[in-house]
């Protein structure tokens, strides 16, 4: 049997489509109820930006890590209840939960149970278009898969049960699974690495001369897309949905002083980003690192915009980025409410260094003058 990707383990396309899900989100005394509505908020676009609808959530407040169900059986008997109340079919929890806690829930529970990271794992592997991105999601999808292989093979040998025999070709065809997935991403690993080696080589034609790299990094939907488009007249996927970038694209625009310097749009930002994608797009993700001015949007209309900063703050301090020059352009100020004013003014007086914009509707005149500035006084 040839090993073909992900798909063939654990079928997410199965388990998300047509399906009416119930979000969970636990957290300890110390979280505010605020702050885990803006937690569900964001798993349930993240949910229906599969196209997975979200007919019931809770809050759960575990005092003390259950073992065997994270969240303690009484709670699970009322999550039993309210999925079953909303006819749910699947659950979704907002932290990630360790593949023997999934198994033990969806037992109880007699539905899938899959957590955030799954979820985004998804809507990466549904937007890579390009051979590098599609490569490096099925690395990120297998290695999270792999412990999570006999998921499926106990649900089969349950299937089975009673027929002589069933139970041990079972568990001879997972340890073949588990081999075959072992060598493919000993494969990926390879494949990804050229790619990255020629990657590599442009990079160096890029950073060689004399020209500076600017990298637009920021959480994801906030606009980086858009501003790329506007400044260089290309015509980058830029839409109202998350993730629409993963691949990154340059550009070589010219400043108001006369110089050019090249802009690259990169893949966005969310908070507890699953940490096998983090690893597969190292590459990608390396933009940042290896750009002279970090030119991070933020999308100044959330309410939760604080949250996207430091989160975006969170990712480049673990690249080793975050004390490049950088300009935070705070933007969707056309879209920005009263009651959020106060929050923008108070970070724009915090000393980091801003401008108040909006890409869709300013001249990004004052913005590219701003980097001029900043590569004059950088000494490039
Ligand atoms: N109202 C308003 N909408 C904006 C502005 N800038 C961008 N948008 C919208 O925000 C949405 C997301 O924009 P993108 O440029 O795709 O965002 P991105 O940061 O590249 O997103 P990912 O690639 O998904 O990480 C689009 O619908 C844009 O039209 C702005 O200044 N005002
Ligand atoms: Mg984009």
């Amino acid at each position: 049997m040839a090993f073909n990707s992900h798909a063939d383990i654990t079928k997410p396309q199965d388990i998300f489509s047509k399906v009416t899900a119930m979000l969970v989100v636990t957290s300890d005394q110390a979280t505010s109820r605020t702050a885990a509505q803006r937690n569900r908020d964001e798993l349930e676009s993240l949910c229906s930006t599969l196209g997975i609808k979200c007919a019931a959530w809770d809050y759960f407040n575990v005092r003390s890590f259950n073992s065997a169900t994270y969240i303690g059986s009484g709670q699970v008997q009322r999550l039993a209840w309210i999925a079953q109340e909303n006819q749910c079919n699947l659950v979704v929890f907002n932290n990630s939960i360790s593949p023997r806690i999934q198994r033990n829930l969806e037992e109880i529970l007699g539905i899938a149970v899959v957590d955030r990271q799954e979820i985004i794992l998804q809507i990466f592997a549904d937007r890579a278009t390009t051979k590098e991105a599609r490569l490096q999601v099925e690395l990120a999808q297998l290695q999270y898969s792999l412990p999570r292989l006999k998921r499926k093979w106990a649900d089969l040998s349950q299937q089975r049960g009673g027929v002589k025999g069933a139970k041990g070709s079972g568990e001879k065809q997972l340890e073949l699974d588990r081999r075959q997935a072992q060598t493919r991403i000993v494969r990926l690993k390879r494949e990804i690495a050229e790619i990255e080696r020629s990657r590599d080589v442009q990079r160096r034609n890029r950073t060689s001369g004399k020209i500076a790299n600017i990298a637009i990094v920021g959480y994801t939907n906030s606009g980086k897309s858009t501003l790329l488009n506007k400044i260089s007249d290309s015509n980058v996927l830029s839409q109202d949905m998350l993730f629409a970038t993963l691949d990154p694209t340059t550009r070589r625009v010219r400043l108001p002083d006369g110089n050019f310097a090249l802009f690259t749009d990169t893949v966005g930002f969310v908070s507890d980003l699953p940490h096998e994608l983090v690893e597969a797009f190292k590459s990608t993700l390396d933009e940042a690192v290896l750009a002279d001015i970090l030119l991070i949007v933020l999308d100044a209309s959330r309410e939760d915009f604080i949250s996207c900063w430091e989160t975006t703050r969170d990712v480049l301090q673990q690249l080793g980025a975050f004390e490049k020059p950088r300009l935070v352009l705070l933007n969707k100020m056309d879209k920005v409410t009263e009651e959020s004013l106060f929050a923008i003014n108070t970070f724009s007086m915090s000393g980091e260094h801003c401008m108040k914009v909006s890409v869709t509707q300013d001249s990004m005149e004052g913005v590219l003058n701003e980097i001029a500035g900043m590569l004059k006084e950088t000494g490039l």
